[in-house]
Parts: C-alpha cells; sequence; structure tokens
C-alpha cells in the first residue's frame, strides 16, 4: 500500500519547502526566500477569501471585531511540576509519587479529547501553544495536560495542513515543567489498522524523543497480548506507561457478565505484569455509574496495586458524579476539561471537580482563578470553531444503550445524516447495539468502534436485522471493516468472535487469531525513507516525517504537497485560516521566530474573463497583488 501510494502522488519541483527544515533553520533563508514563503500564505489568504475554506462552507464568519482569544498573564515563574520529577527521577518514581498523593491528581484534556469530542478534533496548534504557558505558570501542580496522539495526529495533517510533531514540540518547550500526555491506539498506533511492530517501536520512540511524557496506551479490543510492544516501547524510551483497561458494560449487570469485576481485575494484573507503572481505567463512552465506580476503583486500588488513573466521558450527564465517587474509593489521577470545553461528550467540568473538592482531603490545591482565566480564553477560542461544533444539546442516557465512545457519537450522527437517515437515528443507536451483541460484546472504542459503526450503518441504510445478518440463507455484503476484524487483524476481543458471524463474513476462510503483528513483516525503514525522499525530490526526511508517513502514507504526501503550495498556514489565527480576510483587515502571522508578517487584505477585484480575480494586499507595507481562480 505504502508503494500504491507513493506512485499516486505528484513529484514535487523542489525540494526547500518542507516544514521543519524550514522553521528550524531560518537563517539559511534569503530575503527572497523569505519572501516566497510569504507569498505562499498570500495565496492561501487570497484563496479562501475569494472560495472560502472547504471546511467552513455556509457558515458565517465571525466578525472581525469579535474578541480574539487571548491567553492569561501568568500569576508567578514557573514552579516545578511532575515533568520534573520524570525527568530527574524517572517514570517508576513518578508512579510512587502518584500513589502517595492525598490529593486528587488532575489532567487536563482540553487539547486532546475535549476538542476531539466536541469540535471533530480541529483545534489548530495556534489556539493551543498561545496558552500553554500560563498552565506552565499558573498550574503547575497539574498531573499532565493531555494533548496528542489519538485523533489529533491525522487530523493535523489532513484538515489543519499542520505538523502534529511540531505542535508537540511547541507546546513541550512552552510548557516544560508538566508532563505531556498522549493517547495511543497500542499496535494500531496512532491510526485505526495494526502496524508491523517495527513501525509501532519507531514511532514511540519519536513521540517520547519530540515530546511525548505519558503514552496511555489501550487496545480496542481489550486484548493485552497486543499491547506489549507499545508498552515495552514506552518502557524502554524511560516515558511513564499508563497500561490502560477499557470500561465496556456494566459490572453491576448480570446480564453483562462478560465484563464482571473479575474480568476487569483480572486484566489488571496483566497490565501490572506487563510493565505498566500506572494503570489507566478508561470509560471512553462514558458508562461507569458511581456506585459502580466505587467497588471497580476499590477492587482495582487493593488487588492490582498500581496508581489509577481514571479517564471518562460526561455523554449521559453524570461524569462528575463518577469521579466524585471514584475519588472517595482512592483513585489517584482524573481526567477533566476545561470548564469551556468539558461536559455533553467531552470530559467532566475541571474546575468544578476542583470546587467540589476545596476543603475536603482530597482538595487538588489547584488554583481557582487560574482555572476560570484558562477557561475564558478556551471559551474564545471554541467561539472561532462554531463550524465544528455538533449540535449535541444536551446530555443522554441513550449512551447507556449504544455504548459509543464519546469521540465516536457526534462523527456516527454526521454520517448518519450524510447517508440520509437523520430522522432515524435512534434505530442506528439500537442497531449498534445489536451489532455489538452479534459480535460477541465486544469493547467498543477506535479502531472497534468504527467498525460496530460502519456496520450498524449498512443495516440501517439495506433495511437488514441482526436475524437476517445471521440468517446462512441471506445474502449480505459486510463492510470492508466488518471482514478485516473478523480475520483477527485488529487482535482478539475477550472470548473470541461468534462462529456465526465469522462463518457469515469470512465464507469459510479461516481467521488468524494469533497476535497480527506476528505476520507482518517489519517494514524497511531506510528504504522506505529513501523511497519517500525520491518522491519528495530528494528531500531529507527526518524520524518525524518518516513516522508520520508510516502511519498515514497518503494524508503524510497530501499535506506536503499543500505545504509546497500555501507554506507556513498554521501560524495564521484560525479565523483567517477558516475564512480568509475581508477587505481592510489586518493581521500578523509569526512564520519563524522573530519574523512576523503584518498583512492588511485592501481590496478584492471583480472576477476577470480568464476566471481570475486580483487580491491586493499590504505586506509589511508593500502592495502585492495575488491571482486566484475564482472557483465559485
Ligand atoms: C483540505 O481540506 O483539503 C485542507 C485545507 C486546505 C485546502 C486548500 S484551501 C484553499 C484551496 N481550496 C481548496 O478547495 N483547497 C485548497
Ligand atoms: C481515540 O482513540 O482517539 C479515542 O479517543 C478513543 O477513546
Ligand atoms: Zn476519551
Amino acid at each position: 500500500a505504502f508503494v500504491e501510494n507513493l506512485l499516486k502522488h505528484p513529484t514535487f519541483l523542489d525540494n526547500t519547502y518542507h516544514t521543519k527544515f524550514i522553521d528550524e533553520t531560518p537563517d539559511l533563508f534569503t530575503f527572497t526566500k523569505r519572501r516566497d514563503r510569504a507569498t505562499k500564505v498570500l495565496n492561501y489568504i487570497a484563496d479562501i477569501s475569494v472560495n472560502g475554506h472547504p471546511e467552513t462552507k455556509g457558515f458565517p464568519r465571525l466578525s472581525p471585531s469579535t474578541r480574539q482569544p487571548k491567553p492569561p498573564a501568568n500569576r508567578a515563574e514557573s514552579m516545578m511540576g511532575t515533568r520534573n520529577l520524570l525527568e530527574q527521577k524517572g517514570p517508576a518514581a513518578v508512579a510512587d509519587w502518584m500513589g502517595k498523593q492525598q490529593q486528587l491528581l488532575i489532567t487536563d484534556t482540553t487539547m486532546r479529547d475535549g476538542h476531539q469530542s466536541l469540535l471533530a478534533t480541529r483545534m489548530r496548534s495556534h489556539d493551543m501553544i498561545k496558552v500553554a504557558p500560563a498552565y506552565a505558570a499558573n498550574l503547575p501542580s497539574l498531573f499532565s495536560v493531555e494533548c496528542w496522539g489519538g485523533a489529533t495526529f491525522d487530523v493535523a495533517y489532513r484538515f489543519l495542513q499542520e505538523c502534529p510533531w511540531q505542535r508537540l514540540r511547541d507546546l513541550r518547550e512552552a510548557m516544560p515543567n508538566v508532563m505531556t500526555q498522549m493517547l495511543l491506539r497500542a499496535s494500531n498506533g496512532v491510526g485505526y489498522t495494526n502496524y508491523p511492530d517495527n513501525v509501532v517501536q519507531f514511532f514511540v520512540k519519536q513521540a517520547a524523543e519530540s515530546g511525548v511524557d505519558v503514552f496511555r496506551v489501550f487496545d480496542s479490543l481489550n486484548w493485552v497480548e497486543n499491547m506489549r510492544v507499545a508498552m515495552d516501547a514506552v518502557i524502554d524510551a524511560n516515558k511513564v506507561c499508563e497500561g490502560t483497561i477499557c470500561y465496556t458494560g456494566d459490572i453491576f449487570d448480570p446480564d453483562r457478565a462478560k465484563y464482571d469485576l473479575k474480568y476487569y481485575v483480572a486484566m489488571g494484573k496483566e497490565l501490572k505484569a506487563a510493565g505498566a507503572h500506572i494503570l489507566g481505567l478508561k470509560d471512553m463512552a462514558g458508562l461507569l455509574k458511581p456506585a459502580q465506580a466505587r467497588v471497580l476503583v476499590k477492587a482495582l486500588k487493593s488487588e492490582v496495586g498500581l496508581p489509577i488513573h481514571f479517564h471518562t466521558h460526561d455523554t449521559a450527564g453524570i461524569a462528575t458524579a463518577t469521579i466524585l465517587a471514584a475519588s472517595e474509593a482512592g483513585v489517584d489521577a482524573v481526567d477533566c476539561a476545561m470548564d469551556a470545553f468539558s461536559g455533553n461528550t467531552s470530559q467532566a467540568t475541571l474546575g468544578s471537580v476542583v470546587s467540589a473538592l476545596q476543603h475536603t482531603d482530597r482538595d487538588t490545591g489547584l488554583s481557582m482563578d487560574a482555572i476560570r482565566e484558562i477557561s475564558d480564553y478556551w471559551e474564545d477560542v471554541r467561539h472561532q470553531y462554531g463550524a465544528f461544533e455538533s449540535g449535541m444539546q444536551a446530555p443522554s442516557s441513550e449512551v447507556y444503550l449504544h455504548e459509543m465512545p464519546g469521540g465516536q457519537f457526534t462523527n456516527l450522527k454526521a454520517q448518519a445524516s450524510s447517508l440520509g437517515l437523520d430522522d432515524r437515528w435512534p434505530e442506528v443507536a439500537r442497531t449498534y447495539a445489536d451489532v455489538n451483541q452479534m459480535f460477541g460484546d465486544i469493547v467498543k472504542v477506535t479502531p472497534s468502534s468504527k467498525v460496530v459503526g460502519d456496520m450498524a450503518l449498512m443495516m440501517v441504510s439495506q433495511g437488514l436485522t441482526r436475524a437476517q445478518v445471521e440468517d446462512p440463507e441471506t445474502d449480505v455484503a459486510f463492510p470492508d471493516s466488518v471482514i478485516d476484524m473478523m480475520r483477527g487483524n485488529l487482535g482478539q476481543p475477550h472470548g473470541g468472535f461468534p462462529e456465526i458471524i465469522m462463518n457469515k463474513a469470512l465464507k469459510g476462510e479461516k481467521p488468524n487469531l494469533e497476535r497480527p503483528g506476528k505476520h507482518l513483516k517489519p517494514v524497511d525503514l531506510e528504504a522506505t525513507r529513501a523511497d519517500l525522499s525520491k518522491q519528495l525530490d530528494g528531500l531529507e526526511i527526518d524520524d518525524e516525517d518518516l513516522a508520520g508517513y508510516l502511519m498515514y502514507p497518503k494524508v503524510f504526501l497530501d499535506y506536503m504537497g499543500r505545504h509546497r503550495q500555501y507554506g507556513p498556514v498554521r501560524t495564521l489565527p484560525t479565523q483567517t485560516f477558516f475564512y480568509g480576510m475581508d477587505p481592510s483587515e489586518e493581521i500578523s502571522a509569526e512564520i519563524d521566530p522573530g519574523k512576523t508578517l503584518e498583512i492588511r487584505l485592501q481590496a478584492i477585484g471583480e472576477t476577470s474573463e480568464d476566471g481570475e480575480v486580483k487580491v491586493f494586499f499590504e505586506l509589511n507595507g508593500q502592495p502585492r497583488v495575488i491571482r486566484v481562480p475564482n472557483r465559485l
């Protein structure tokens, strides 16, 4: 597949337009080259101003007079935080310290799961990096800031036209005292498929080098066997390995006895034996209820003996109650999102949890003033992304029926709409639950949740019931992702897949019951690097780019192609990136450290006979005219 994608890609004409190379070596560039980059950015602004951005069509831009997000001032010099401990004493010391704290430790998920769950993962680095120094200075006693991994990696390249590695390095630099955290889908990396072992190892090593401190490693079928390669790579990199249980079902419900307390305790022990420093408890759909949390956390604490880090979603509106129950039962750390990015399919409200625990024995010690100021900033940021809001108006207990992860819920709703199934959502939800049972009651989290979603949409749009799908007499065209999963390519769920569905989907083909990575040939990294370099006309390919390409070959190459055309557009303000500029508007963009472009859009001309529009700018006081095609 790599080679196929390479062949499809147009070769580039020069080798100078590479984000990191250019951004890290600005001195190499003469005035002319710098102007070239400025011209590219002007081209982008002109194009978007005339034609609009494909992703925000139909949404009004905010008026230019709308308040711009302004990060809060530093309340103090940055203090020592968890990152300093990790640097000085290593991951085992962090876990040990964590287990001894009386205060409830807090992870802020705003920069990863918060916007992944509320804004289709569209938050740009620009809006994160600006506020990172305020986290370092004003909230140095956060346990960690989750800011990388999950869906953010491919969305950065694919939709935001920016390099995810650069985001990581920039955040790491701006926030040197607080641990960064990422979500890693074990052998599925930050993708949707099982990668060869050496690709997973290479990716983890690079993520650690570029700035990830805590790796939350999970497997989408809770198969510890398929987590070892990623966990070992984290441990080898001397970073914090948070081996993670995904929670599904209901430990109190006799009808869901497959996922009972014993199951979770056994998995916790397996993860400890596999070398986890911390035990992650990932409730990706927000199914864990308060009473169950009390029992589960107590059991895991006493029987596994690792510090526990709890993650949940507020889809049903009950996450804060569950967090407080978990806190009473002795959980060590929990995930929350800053108020403005909390609630509904996102995490519980950080300020409310902190406030609820003040003057109790689990007081977090975090400053409410600092939290409010940072959340005010995020509120103004969120305002700019109106085009990506899901429209979910209220929490919903329906999640206990379908069990969709927070990140998938609104996404699947949008997918259903695009198939014309708007008014049939309750049926989609019901069918999603049926598919889960048909697959043997599996853990549903990326990528297994996507497989269940694909199957449910197919069944609803074709009017198929579970009974028909399972009936050997009825012909069913299964989605590729279902066939792939039944082949064993995502690994094995607890208890295996049911024979009925496996036989039907595989038509007698034998599934692979072993770890998928065992049968995947290692990728020749240096040959791939050389290939890629050749495709990019001799451009030097560093390890970050190679790792990005290995995860998403086509997405990466498309990104590089657009980068060549549009330059460092990640430095533009978010409104400009998504809506362009209005006549007489002025912005600035720091395209290199200390090199700022002052851009004023003077006027947009008429469309000429040949379909081109002249866009008149002033760039650092000098007039510039850019022609772009009118594609409207
Ligand atoms: C994408 O959605 O493809 C990434 C965003 C950049 C695409 C640019 S926007 C200006 C030009 N017009 C388009 O329709 N695509 C490119
Ligand atoms: C992801 O894998 O992106 C998730 O958020 C899973 O919950
Ligand atoms: Zn989550």
